[in-house]
Protein backbone atom coordinates (compact mmCIF):
# COMPACT_ATOMS: atom_id res chain seq x y z
CA UNK A 1 0.00 0.00 0.00
CA UNK A 2 1.40 3.25 -0.27
CA UNK A 3 2.13 5.76 1.87
CA UNK A 4 -0.77 8.32 2.46
CA UNK A 5 1.85 11.10 3.21
CA UNK A 6 1.83 11.76 -0.52
CA UNK A 7 -1.88 13.22 -0.81
CA UNK A 8 -0.54 15.82 1.47
CA UNK A 9 1.63 17.03 -1.35
CA UNK A 10 0.23 20.14 -3.34
CA UNK A 11 -0.35 18.88 -7.10
CA UNK A 12 1.52 22.25 -8.37
CA UNK A 13 4.21 21.83 -6.40
CA UNK A 14 4.64 17.75 -7.51
CA UNK A 15 4.47 19.00 -10.97
CA UNK A 16 7.53 21.24 -10.62
CA UNK A 17 9.64 18.15 -8.47
CA UNK A 18 8.99 15.78 -11.43
CA UNK A 19 9.66 18.43 -14.15
CA UNK A 20 13.05 19.11 -12.06
CA UNK A 21 13.85 15.19 -11.51
CA UNK A 22 12.66 14.20 -14.78
CA UNK A 23 15.30 17.07 -16.83
CA UNK A 24 17.56 15.42 -14.78
CA UNK A 25 17.27 12.68 -15.66
CA UNK A 26 17.64 13.17 -19.18
CA UNK A 27 14.26 13.29 -20.45
CA UNK A 28 13.53 15.53 -23.40
CA UNK A 29 10.05 16.09 -22.52
CA UNK A 30 7.85 16.02 -19.43
CA UNK A 31 4.09 16.25 -19.21
CA UNK A 32 1.04 14.95 -16.92
CA UNK A 33 -2.59 13.85 -17.75
CA UNK A 34 -5.15 12.67 -15.42
CA UNK A 35 -5.90 8.84 -15.40
CA UNK A 36 -9.20 8.54 -17.48
CA UNK A 37 -10.23 6.50 -20.12
CA UNK A 38 -8.47 7.37 -23.36
CA UNK A 39 -12.00 7.94 -25.28
CA UNK A 40 -10.86 9.34 -28.73
CA UNK A 41 -7.53 7.02 -28.58
CA UNK A 42 -9.78 4.02 -28.00
CA UNK A 43 -12.48 5.04 -30.07
CA UNK A 44 -10.04 4.93 -33.16
CA UNK A 45 -8.05 1.76 -31.92
CA UNK A 46 -11.57 0.14 -31.81
CA UNK A 47 -11.84 1.03 -35.82
CA UNK A 48 -8.48 0.22 -36.78
CA UNK A 49 -8.61 -3.51 -34.90
CA UNK A 50 -12.01 -3.88 -36.41
CA UNK A 51 -10.31 -3.37 -39.95
CA UNK A 52 -8.13 -6.05 -39.94
CA UNK A 53 -4.84 -3.11 -39.14
CA UNK A 54 -3.67 -4.69 -36.25
CA UNK A 55 -2.58 -8.01 -38.60
CA UNK A 56 -1.31 -10.90 -36.62
CA UNK A 57 0.05 -8.62 -33.51
CA UNK A 58 -1.81 -10.67 -30.64
CA UNK A 59 -1.11 -7.93 -27.81
CA UNK A 60 -2.78 -5.23 -29.97
CA UNK A 61 -6.43 -7.44 -30.56
CA UNK A 62 -6.85 -7.25 -26.62
CA UNK A 63 -10.09 -5.25 -25.51
CA UNK A 64 -10.22 -1.45 -26.24
CA UNK A 65 -11.37 -1.13 -22.53
CA UNK A 66 -7.99 -2.18 -21.19
CA UNK A 67 -5.30 -0.56 -23.83
CA UNK A 68 -7.52 2.76 -23.34
CA UNK A 69 -7.66 3.11 -19.44
CA UNK A 70 -4.63 3.38 -16.78
CA UNK A 71 -6.95 2.38 -14.44
CA UNK A 72 -6.76 -0.87 -15.71
CA UNK A 73 -3.08 -1.15 -15.24
CA UNK A 74 -3.20 0.16 -11.89
CA UNK A 75 -6.32 0.85 -9.51
CA UNK A 76 -5.44 3.56 -7.65
CA UNK A 77 -3.94 5.66 -10.58
CA UNK A 78 -4.38 9.80 -10.21
CA UNK A 79 -1.79 10.62 -13.22
CA UNK A 80 -0.45 9.33 -16.27
CA UNK A 81 3.15 10.83 -16.45
CA UNK A 82 4.33 11.01 -20.23
CA UNK A 83 8.29 11.24 -20.84
CA UNK A 84 10.12 11.89 -24.13
CA UNK A 85 13.19 10.97 -24.98
CA UNK A 86 14.96 12.01 -28.39
CA UNK A 87 16.34 9.05 -30.23
CA UNK A 88 17.37 10.73 -33.08
CA UNK A 89 21.08 9.35 -33.71
CA UNK A 90 21.16 11.50 -37.30
CA UNK A 91 20.49 10.92 -40.64
CA UNK A 92 22.22 7.49 -42.74
CA UNK A 93 25.33 8.29 -44.48
CA UNK A 94 24.79 7.00 -48.41
CA UNK A 95 24.11 2.89 -48.45
CA UNK A 96 27.64 2.75 -50.30
CA UNK A 97 28.48 -0.51 -49.31
CA UNK A 98 25.19 -2.19 -50.09
CA UNK A 99 23.71 -3.09 -46.38
CA UNK A 100 20.53 -3.51 -44.89
CA UNK A 101 19.08 -0.22 -43.61
CA UNK A 102 18.33 -0.09 -40.11
CA UNK A 103 15.40 1.85 -38.56
CA UNK A 104 16.93 5.14 -36.21
CA UNK A 105 15.42 4.03 -33.53
CA UNK A 106 17.81 0.78 -33.65
CA UNK A 107 21.08 1.98 -34.24
CA UNK A 108 21.89 1.94 -30.70
CA UNK A 109 21.26 -0.16 -27.11
CA UNK A 110 17.69 -1.75 -26.65
CA UNK A 111 15.65 1.08 -25.91
CA UNK A 112 13.30 -0.77 -23.02
CA UNK A 113 16.38 -1.53 -20.97
CA UNK A 114 17.92 1.54 -21.04
CA UNK A 115 14.40 3.45 -20.63
CA UNK A 116 13.71 1.16 -17.58
CA UNK A 117 16.68 1.79 -16.22
CA UNK A 118 16.80 5.60 -15.80
CA UNK A 119 12.82 5.66 -15.30
CA UNK A 120 13.24 3.15 -12.10
CA UNK A 121 16.00 5.55 -10.78
CA UNK A 122 13.26 8.94 -11.25
CA UNK A 123 11.12 6.89 -9.62
CA UNK A 124 12.97 6.67 -6.54
CA UNK A 125 13.82 10.32 -6.35
CA UNK A 126 10.51 11.05 -6.67
CA UNK A 127 9.32 8.94 -4.03
CA UNK A 128 12.05 10.39 -1.96
CA UNK A 129 11.69 14.22 -3.00
CA UNK A 130 7.87 13.76 -2.14
CA UNK A 131 8.42 12.52 1.17
CA UNK A 132 6.63 9.35 1.05
CA UNK A 133 6.17 6.30 -0.59
CA UNK A 134 4.08 6.81 -3.99
CA UNK A 135 2.77 3.52 -5.84
CA UNK A 136 3.83 4.06 -9.46
CA UNK A 137 3.98 1.43 -12.74
CA UNK A 138 7.26 2.40 -15.04
CA UNK A 139 7.15 1.19 -18.20
CA UNK A 140 8.01 1.99 -22.00
CA UNK A 141 6.57 -0.18 -24.56
CA UNK A 142 5.65 -3.38 -22.68
CA UNK A 143 2.37 -2.67 -21.05
CA UNK A 144 -0.79 -2.56 -22.92
CA UNK A 145 -1.40 1.23 -23.22
CA UNK A 146 -1.97 3.74 -25.95
CA UNK A 147 1.22 5.56 -25.26
CA UNK A 148 0.65 8.46 -27.89
CA UNK A 149 -3.12 8.80 -27.09
CA UNK A 150 -1.74 9.23 -22.97
CA UNK A 151 0.91 11.41 -24.42
CA UNK A 152 -1.06 13.50 -26.07
CA UNK A 153 -3.33 14.34 -23.42
CA UNK A 154 -0.16 14.68 -21.66
CA UNK A 155 1.06 17.43 -24.15
CA UNK A 156 3.86 15.68 -24.88
CA UNK A 157 2.50 16.59 -28.86
CA UNK A 158 -0.09 15.91 -31.84
CA UNK A 159 -0.77 13.19 -34.16
CA UNK A 160 0.67 13.35 -37.49
CA UNK A 161 -0.93 11.94 -40.45
CA UNK A 162 1.40 9.70 -40.07
CA UNK A 163 -0.25 8.68 -36.92
CA UNK A 164 3.31 9.66 -34.85
CA UNK A 165 3.48 12.18 -31.85
CA UNK A 166 5.24 15.15 -33.12
CA UNK A 167 6.44 17.61 -30.68
CA UNK A 168 7.01 21.42 -32.14
CA UNK A 169 10.07 20.97 -30.98
CA UNK A 170 11.59 18.07 -31.01
CA UNK A 171 9.99 16.76 -34.02
CA UNK A 172 8.93 12.84 -34.25
CA UNK A 173 12.06 10.80 -33.36
CA UNK A 174 11.40 10.44 -29.65
CA UNK A 175 10.73 7.25 -27.55
CA UNK A 176 7.60 7.19 -25.26
CA UNK A 177 7.81 6.20 -21.25
CA UNK A 178 5.23 6.49 -19.03
CA UNK A 179 5.11 6.06 -15.02
CA UNK A 180 1.21 5.47 -13.52
CA UNK A 181 0.77 7.28 -10.11
CA UNK A 182 -1.37 7.29 -7.15
CA UNK A 183 -0.85 10.94 -6.55
CA UNK A 184 -2.48 13.66 -7.84
CA UNK A 185 0.35 16.25 -10.12
CA UNK A 186 -0.88 19.47 -11.84
CA UNK A 187 -2.09 17.94 -15.65
CA UNK A 188 -0.76 19.68 -18.73
CA UNK A 189 -2.87 21.17 -21.39
CA UNK A 190 -3.17 18.32 -23.95
CA UNK A 191 -0.76 18.92 -26.91
CA UNK A 192 -1.78 20.94 -30.17
CA UNK A 193 -0.08 21.41 -33.62
CA UNK A 194 -1.21 20.40 -37.18
CA UNK A 195 0.22 19.02 -40.17
CA UNK A 196 -1.52 21.95 -41.96
CA UNK A 197 -1.67 20.93 -45.89
CA UNK A 198 1.19 18.56 -45.96
CA UNK A 199 0.76 14.94 -46.61
CA UNK A 200 4.25 14.27 -47.71
CA UNK A 201 4.34 11.21 -44.95
CA UNK A 202 1.17 9.51 -46.88
CA UNK A 203 2.12 10.41 -50.63
CA UNK A 204 6.00 8.94 -49.90
CA UNK A 205 4.78 6.01 -47.57
CA UNK A 206 6.63 3.05 -49.87
CA UNK A 207 3.85 0.86 -49.66
CA UNK A 208 0.54 3.09 -49.14
CA UNK A 209 0.08 1.77 -45.47
CA UNK A 210 -1.19 4.97 -44.52
CA UNK A 211 -4.63 4.51 -45.58
CA UNK A 212 -6.00 7.88 -43.73
CA UNK A 213 -4.74 10.74 -41.85
CA UNK A 214 -3.22 9.19 -38.59
CA UNK A 215 -4.02 5.68 -40.18
CA UNK A 216 -1.39 2.65 -40.43
CA UNK A 217 -2.26 -0.70 -41.69
CA UNK A 218 0.33 -2.79 -40.04
CA UNK A 219 -0.61 -5.34 -42.53
CA UNK A 220 1.53 -3.31 -45.14
CA UNK A 221 3.61 -1.21 -42.72
CA UNK A 222 7.29 -2.09 -43.34
CA UNK A 223 8.37 -1.77 -39.80
CA UNK A 224 5.50 -4.30 -39.08
CA UNK A 225 6.45 -6.55 -41.86
CA UNK A 226 10.20 -6.97 -40.83
CA UNK A 227 10.01 -6.47 -37.20
CA UNK A 228 6.75 -8.08 -35.93
CA UNK A 229 6.02 -10.44 -38.62
CA UNK A 230 6.94 -14.07 -38.21
CA UNK A 231 6.06 -15.33 -41.52
CA UNK A 232 7.12 -14.36 -45.13
CA UNK A 233 7.05 -10.85 -46.85
CA UNK A 234 4.11 -10.91 -49.09
CA UNK A 235 5.56 -11.37 -52.52
CA UNK A 236 3.65 -8.28 -53.63
CA UNK A 237 5.18 -6.30 -51.12
CA UNK A 238 8.99 -7.19 -51.23
CA UNK A 239 9.95 -4.65 -54.03
CA UNK A 240 8.99 -1.88 -52.25
CA UNK A 241 10.54 -2.89 -48.95
CA UNK A 242 13.70 -1.12 -50.44
CA UNK A 243 16.98 -1.55 -48.38
CA UNK A 244 15.00 -1.39 -45.01
CA UNK A 245 16.27 -4.72 -42.83
CA UNK A 246 14.95 -3.40 -39.59
CA UNK A 247 12.19 -0.84 -39.33
CA UNK A 248 11.40 1.94 -41.49
CA UNK A 249 11.44 5.72 -41.51
CA UNK A 250 10.78 7.25 -44.58
CA UNK A 251 7.49 8.72 -43.09
CA UNK A 252 9.30 10.35 -40.81
CA UNK A 253 12.29 11.19 -42.60
CA UNK A 254 9.94 13.33 -45.14
CA UNK A 255 8.06 14.93 -42.57
CA UNK A 256 8.91 18.77 -42.52
CA UNK A 257 8.89 18.99 -38.84
CA UNK A 258 12.12 16.23 -38.33
CA UNK A 259 13.62 17.93 -41.49
CA UNK A 260 13.62 21.37 -39.47
CA UNK A 261 13.67 20.59 -35.53
CA UNK A 262 14.92 17.28 -34.86
CA UNK A 263 16.30 16.75 -31.62
CA UNK A 264 20.01 14.79 -31.52
CA UNK A 265 19.35 12.48 -28.59
CA UNK A 266 21.81 13.41 -25.79
CA UNK A 267 21.60 9.36 -24.26
CA UNK A 268 25.13 7.76 -25.42
CA UNK A 269 23.16 4.54 -25.38
CA UNK A 270 21.30 5.38 -28.74
CA UNK A 271 24.03 7.10 -30.76
CA UNK A 272 25.12 4.63 -33.73
CA UNK A 273 28.24 3.31 -31.83
CA UNK A 274 26.97 1.89 -29.17
CA UNK A 275 24.94 -1.41 -31.33
CA UNK A 276 24.02 -2.50 -34.84
CA UNK A 277 24.50 1.13 -36.50
CA UNK A 278 22.50 2.55 -39.39
CA UNK A 279 23.25 -0.78 -41.66
CA UNK A 280 23.38 -4.00 -41.05
CA UNK A 281 26.25 -6.03 -42.86
CA UNK A 282 23.62 -8.57 -45.22
CA UNK A 283 26.32 -11.06 -46.28
CA UNK A 284 27.63 -11.51 -42.46
CA UNK A 285 23.86 -11.81 -41.37
CA UNK A 286 23.41 -14.40 -43.76
CA UNK A 287 25.85 -16.58 -42.30
CA UNK A 288 24.47 -16.76 -38.75
CA UNK A 289 23.15 -20.63 -38.55
CA UNK A 290 22.34 -20.83 -34.87
CA UNK A 291 20.05 -18.55 -32.46
CA UNK A 292 23.17 -19.59 -30.07
CA UNK A 293 25.50 -17.22 -33.07
CA UNK A 294 22.57 -14.73 -33.03
CA UNK A 295 22.14 -14.13 -29.55
CA UNK A 296 25.93 -13.28 -29.41
CA UNK A 297 25.83 -10.98 -32.10
CA UNK A 298 22.71 -8.64 -31.40
CA UNK A 299 21.85 -9.43 -27.56
CA UNK A 300 20.77 -6.35 -25.99
CA UNK A 301 20.00 -4.38 -29.08
CA UNK A 302 15.99 -4.24 -30.80
CA UNK A 303 17.18 -6.39 -33.47
CA UNK A 304 16.81 -9.32 -31.95
CA UNK A 305 13.03 -8.68 -31.88
CA UNK A 306 12.25 -10.34 -35.06
CA UNK A 307 14.36 -13.75 -34.77
CA UNK A 308 17.20 -15.23 -36.53
CA UNK A 309 15.21 -15.85 -38.98
CA UNK A 310 12.98 -12.96 -39.24
CA UNK A 311 16.49 -11.02 -39.67
CA UNK A 312 18.01 -13.01 -42.14
CA UNK A 313 14.62 -13.12 -44.08
CA UNK A 314 14.88 -9.09 -44.11
CA UNK A 315 18.46 -9.51 -45.52
CA UNK A 316 17.85 -11.63 -48.15
CA UNK A 317 15.01 -8.88 -49.42
CA UNK A 318 17.32 -6.21 -48.88
CA UNK A 319 20.00 -8.27 -51.04
CA UNK A 320 17.05 -8.93 -53.71
CA UNK A 321 16.34 -5.13 -53.74
CA UNK A 322 19.90 -4.51 -54.09
CA UNK A 323 20.99 -6.32 -56.74
CA UNK A 324 23.67 -7.43 -54.23
CA UNK A 325 26.24 -9.54 -56.53
CA UNK A 326 28.76 -9.92 -53.38
CA UNK A 327 25.91 -11.55 -51.74
CA UNK A 328 25.46 -14.25 -54.10
CA UNK A 329 27.47 -16.81 -52.54
CA UNK A 330 26.21 -16.31 -48.80
CA UNK A 331 22.73 -16.49 -50.49
CA UNK A 332 23.18 -19.60 -52.57
CA UNK A 333 24.56 -20.92 -48.88
CA UNK A 334 21.31 -19.77 -47.21
CA UNK A 335 19.26 -21.35 -49.85
CA UNK A 336 21.15 -24.74 -49.43
CA UNK A 337 22.11 -24.97 -45.65
CA UNK A 338 19.49 -22.71 -43.46
CA UNK A 339 17.08 -24.99 -41.28
CA UNK A 340 14.62 -22.50 -41.32
CA UNK A 341 12.02 -22.63 -44.54
CA UNK A 342 11.64 -18.99 -44.08
CA UNK A 343 15.14 -18.09 -44.89
CA UNK A 344 15.44 -20.61 -47.74
CA UNK A 345 12.49 -19.37 -49.54
CA UNK A 346 13.55 -15.47 -49.58
CA UNK A 347 17.23 -16.00 -50.20
CA UNK A 348 15.53 -17.88 -53.09
CA UNK A 349 13.42 -14.59 -53.84
CA UNK A 350 16.48 -13.01 -53.10
CA UNK A 351 18.59 -14.91 -56.28
CA UNK A 352 15.74 -14.41 -58.63
CA UNK A 353 16.23 -10.64 -58.05
CA UNK A 354 19.63 -10.79 -58.81
CA UNK A 355 20.35 -13.17 -61.52
CA UNK A 356 23.04 -15.44 -62.72
CA UNK A 357 22.08 -18.51 -60.01
CA UNK A 358 19.72 -20.49 -62.18
CA UNK A 359 22.35 -23.84 -61.49
CA UNK A 360 22.20 -23.41 -57.98
CA UNK A 361 18.29 -22.63 -57.79
CA UNK A 362 17.89 -25.96 -59.97
CA UNK A 363 19.68 -28.10 -57.62
CA UNK A 364 17.99 -26.53 -54.53
CA UNK A 365 14.74 -27.26 -56.28
CA UNK A 366 15.86 -31.04 -56.65
CA UNK A 367 16.34 -31.01 -52.70
CA UNK A 368 13.72 -29.13 -51.08
CA UNK A 369 11.04 -30.37 -48.87
CA UNK A 370 9.08 -27.29 -48.13
CA UNK A 371 6.04 -26.88 -50.50
CA UNK A 372 6.48 -23.20 -49.98
CA UNK A 373 9.88 -22.75 -50.71
CA UNK A 374 9.42 -24.76 -54.07
CA UNK A 375 7.24 -22.85 -54.89
CA UNK A 376 9.62 -19.57 -54.14
CA UNK A 377 12.10 -21.72 -55.95
CA UNK A 378 10.25 -21.80 -59.21
CA UNK A 379 9.18 -18.35 -58.98
CA UNK A 380 12.65 -17.45 -58.62
CA UNK A 381 13.71 -19.48 -62.10
CA UNK A 382 11.66 -17.40 -63.98
CA UNK A 383 12.30 -13.99 -62.73
CA UNK A 384 16.31 -14.96 -63.28
CA UNK A 385 15.35 -16.51 -66.76
CA UNK A 386 13.66 -12.71 -67.13
CA UNK A 387 10.47 -14.34 -67.50
CA UNK A 388 7.06 -13.17 -65.44
CA UNK A 389 8.18 -10.74 -62.75
CA UNK A 390 7.58 -12.54 -59.28
CA UNK A 391 4.57 -10.84 -57.88
C1 LIG B 1 1.71 -1.58 -32.46
C2 LIG B 1 2.81 -0.57 -32.61
C3 LIG B 1 3.41 -0.44 -33.85
C4 LIG B 1 2.85 -1.12 -35.11
C5 LIG B 1 1.59 -0.35 -35.58
C6 LIG B 1 1.85 1.17 -35.69
C7 LIG B 1 0.62 2.02 -35.66
N1 LIG B 1 0.73 3.21 -36.23
O1 LIG B 1 -0.39 1.62 -35.10
C8 LIG B 1 4.07 -1.06 -36.06
C9 LIG B 1 4.89 -2.33 -35.92
C10 LIG B 1 3.74 -0.87 -37.53
C11 LIG B 1 4.84 0.11 -35.46
C12 LIG B 1 5.73 0.88 -36.17
C13 LIG B 1 6.44 1.94 -35.63
N2 LIG B 1 6.54 2.27 -34.32
CO1 LIG B 1 5.44 1.51 -32.99
N3 LIG B 1 4.25 1.01 -31.55
C14 LIG B 1 3.22 0.23 -31.52
C15 LIG B 1 2.56 0.28 -30.12
C16 LIG B 1 2.94 -0.99 -29.34
C17 LIG B 1 1.04 0.45 -30.17
C18 LIG B 1 0.55 1.49 -31.19
C19 LIG B 1 -0.95 1.50 -31.28
O2 LIG B 1 -1.61 1.64 -30.27
N4 LIG B 1 -1.52 1.32 -32.47
C20 LIG B 1 -2.94 1.34 -32.64
C21 LIG B 1 -3.33 2.54 -33.45
C22 LIG B 1 -4.86 2.62 -33.54
O3 LIG B 1 -2.90 3.65 -32.71
P1 LIG B 1 -1.85 4.74 -33.26
O4 LIG B 1 -1.40 4.43 -34.63
O5 LIG B 1 -0.83 4.98 -32.20
O6 LIG B 1 -2.79 5.98 -33.46
C23 LIG B 1 -3.32 6.73 -32.41
C24 LIG B 1 -3.73 8.05 -32.99
O7 LIG B 1 -4.34 7.85 -34.23
C25 LIG B 1 -4.71 8.46 -31.96
N5 LIG B 1 -5.53 9.59 -32.13
C26 LIG B 1 -6.32 9.95 -31.11
N6 LIG B 1 -6.92 11.07 -31.42
C27 LIG B 1 -6.55 11.47 -32.65
C28 LIG B 1 -6.89 12.58 -33.40
C29 LIG B 1 -6.35 12.74 -34.68
C30 LIG B 1 -6.72 13.95 -35.48
C31 LIG B 1 -5.44 11.80 -35.17
C32 LIG B 1 -4.83 11.98 -36.55
C33 LIG B 1 -5.09 10.69 -34.41
C34 LIG B 1 -5.65 10.53 -33.13
O8 LIG B 1 -5.46 7.30 -31.65
C35 LIG B 1 -4.66 6.17 -31.89
C36 LIG B 1 -4.61 5.40 -30.60
O9 LIG B 1 -3.89 6.10 -29.60
C37 LIG B 1 3.22 1.58 -29.51
C38 LIG B 1 3.49 1.51 -27.99
C39 LIG B 1 2.20 1.65 -27.20
N7 LIG B 1 1.99 0.77 -26.26
O10 LIG B 1 1.42 2.54 -27.46
C40 LIG B 1 4.53 1.72 -30.33
C41 LIG B 1 4.93 3.14 -30.71
C42 LIG B 1 3.72 3.83 -31.28
N8 LIG B 1 5.92 2.94 -31.84
C43 LIG B 1 6.85 3.76 -31.86
C44 LIG B 1 7.82 3.81 -32.90
C45 LIG B 1 9.08 4.60 -32.64
C46 LIG B 1 7.57 3.16 -34.14
C47 LIG B 1 8.34 3.34 -35.46
C48 LIG B 1 8.80 4.76 -35.71
C49 LIG B 1 9.53 2.36 -35.50
C50 LIG B 1 10.26 2.29 -36.84
N9 LIG B 1 11.06 3.28 -37.18
O11 LIG B 1 10.15 1.33 -37.56
C51 LIG B 1 7.27 2.88 -36.49
C52 LIG B 1 6.38 4.03 -36.95
C53 LIG B 1 5.34 3.62 -37.95
C54 LIG B 1 4.12 4.53 -37.91
N10 LIG B 1 3.99 5.43 -38.86
O12 LIG B 1 3.31 4.40 -36.97
C55 LIG B 1 6.76 4.79 -30.73
C56 LIG B 1 6.24 6.11 -31.31
C57 LIG B 1 6.77 7.37 -30.65
C58 LIG B 1 6.17 8.60 -31.28
N11 LIG B 1 6.88 9.71 -31.18
O13 LIG B 1 5.11 8.60 -31.85
C59 LIG B 1 5.77 4.04 -29.71
C60 LIG B 1 4.87 4.96 -28.92
C61 LIG B 1 6.67 3.20 -28.77
C62 LIG B 1 7.30 4.04 -27.65
N12 LIG B 1 6.98 3.75 -26.41
O14 LIG B 1 8.06 4.95 -27.90
N13 LIG B 1 4.50 0.31 -34.15
S1 LIG C 1 7.04 3.23 -41.32
FE1 LIG C 1 7.41 3.15 -43.55
S2 LIG C 1 5.95 1.65 -44.35
FE2 LIG C 1 5.27 2.21 -42.26
S3 LIG C 1 3.81 3.88 -42.55
FE3 LIG C 1 5.81 4.85 -42.28
S4 LIG C 1 6.65 5.07 -44.37
FE4 LIG C 1 4.95 3.63 -44.48
S1 LIG D 1 5.00 14.61 -43.24
FE1 LIG D 1 3.50 16.28 -43.23
S2 LIG D 1 1.52 15.24 -43.07
FE2 LIG D 1 3.06 13.75 -42.47
S3 LIG D 1 3.22 13.93 -40.27
FE3 LIG D 1 4.77 15.32 -41.09
S4 LIG D 1 3.73 17.32 -41.24
FE4 LIG D 1 2.14 15.76 -40.98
Amino acid sequence: MADRRGENIDPREARLILEERAREAGFDLVGVGVAEPLREGGERLRGWQAAGMAADMGYMQRPVELLSNPKKLQKSARSVVSLGVSYYPGDHPENAEGGGRVARYAWGRDYHEVIKERLFRLRGELEEALGGRIKARAFTDAVPLLERSAAQHAGLGFFGRNSCLINGEVGSYFFIADLIVDLEIEPDPPGEGTCGRCSRCMDRCPTGAIKAPGVVDARLCISYLTIENRGEIPRRLRKRVGDWAFGCDVCQEVCPYNKTKATKSRWPEFSAGAGAGPYLEIEEVLAIRTDEEFEGRFAGTPLTRPGRAGLLRNCCVAAGNLRLRSAVPALVRALREDSSPLVRGHAAWALGEIGDAEKALRRAAEQEKDAWCREEIELALMAGAGGAAVG
